[in-house]
């Protein structure tokens, strides 16, 4: 299996070039379901130790459907697909710039939650026009065992978060084990308290906000992502999530520039327009870097070629 790594604002996304799983016909979205309900296992194969590590994002390269696309893509971590994702959105573009497929300019990718719109400026910066994002409820209360009481939005950036506005813990790297901890806590209470996203959606991503530590930024955050590990980026859905309710709270005018820090410091600017139907489009701008490009191997010998799994509790 060829696979091209690269990262973005830190967060590592590897997109699977050739050799992935064999997904028949049919449109993005069944495609999406079948990789997660028949080859999740070659999905956390790919992610998992020891070829990977729990943050790494998979991309499982495409060819488009429709002719005013440069590719399709389905998102996945080791435990399901990801309708959308900002960063490995970023390193796919970074990604194609680099075996020569796109050229600057602005290029259309197909997801499973919609077609989404770079802007490649030059072979490490790229802007993503995510899907409409939106803010679903405000102000939801959880009891968090051992922790009181939280207050935070329900919004969709193309995955769900649950957004709180100010971290009793001091958004640092050194903090990451007691932020993972209290995110964890937080997504159980949420479950508990039967909190959800529309259609009893699962809010698998948590995003806790603090001051920024740099004076050129608006804000720094931390989230949680679905299978337990830290996004080092800002995380560009989370952004999009974020975006919809600074501009529900009138606090960011469209068009106006937002500077969000992730806890390892590494930055998106990020701002939006209006969308169609009540929500906003957002556009996130970051940078990517190739890391390798490889070829994996799966020995039949290897009682690991199929990941290391994570341990319960
Ligand atoms: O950038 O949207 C993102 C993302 C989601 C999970 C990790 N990164």
């Amino acid at each position: 299996m060829r696979v091209i790594d690269s990262h973005t604002a830190g967060e590592p996304t590897r997109v699977v070039i050739e050799g992935g799983p064999e997904l028949g016909p049919g449109s993005l979205v069944e495609r999406a379901a079948r990789l997660e309900a028949e080859h999740i296992d070659v999905c956390a194969s790919v992610v998992l130790e020891p070829r990977g590590h729990d943050a790494l994002i998979g991309a499982l390269l495409l060819p488009p459907t429709r002719d005013d696309c440069a590719a399709a893509v389905i998102y996945f971590n080791n435990l399901q697909n990801l309708g959308m994702c900002g960063h490995a959105t970023i390193g796919l573009a970074v990604t194609l710039a680099h075996m020569g497929r796109i050229e600057p300019g602005r290029h259309k990718f197909e997801t499973p939650v919609g077609i989404v719109e770079v802007l490649l400026h030059d072979a490490n910066t790229v802007s993503v026009v995510n899907v409409e994002s939106y803010r679903l409820h405000k102000e939801i209360v959880v009891e968090v065992e051992g922790y009181g009481r939280f207050t935070g939005d329900v919004a969709w950036g193309g995955n769900w978060f649950f957004l709180v506005k100010d971290s009793p813990i001091d958004l640092t790297a050194e903090n990451i084990r007691p932020l993972t901890d209290l995110t964890l806590k937080i997504r159980s209470a949420l479950e508990t308290s039967g909190v959800t996203g529309a259609d009893g959606a699962w809010i698998d991503h948590v995003e806790l906000f603090g001051p920024p530590e740099l004076a050129t930024s608006d804000s720094r955050n931390f989230v949680l992502c679905p299978g337990g590990a830290f996004d080092r980026s800002p995380c560009g859905t989370g952004c999009s999530a974020k975006l919809a309710c600074l501009a529900d709270d009138g606090v960011l005018k469209p068009g106006q520039e937002w500077i969000q820090e992730s806890v390892i410091g590494s930055t998106y600017t990020i701002s939006y327009q209006p969308g169609l139907n009540g929500g906003v489009i957002p556009t996130v701008t970051g940078q990517a870097f190739v890391t390798s490009d490889a070829n994996l191997i799966f020995n039949p010998a290897d009682p690991y070629r199929s990941g290391i799994r994570p341990q319960a509790g």
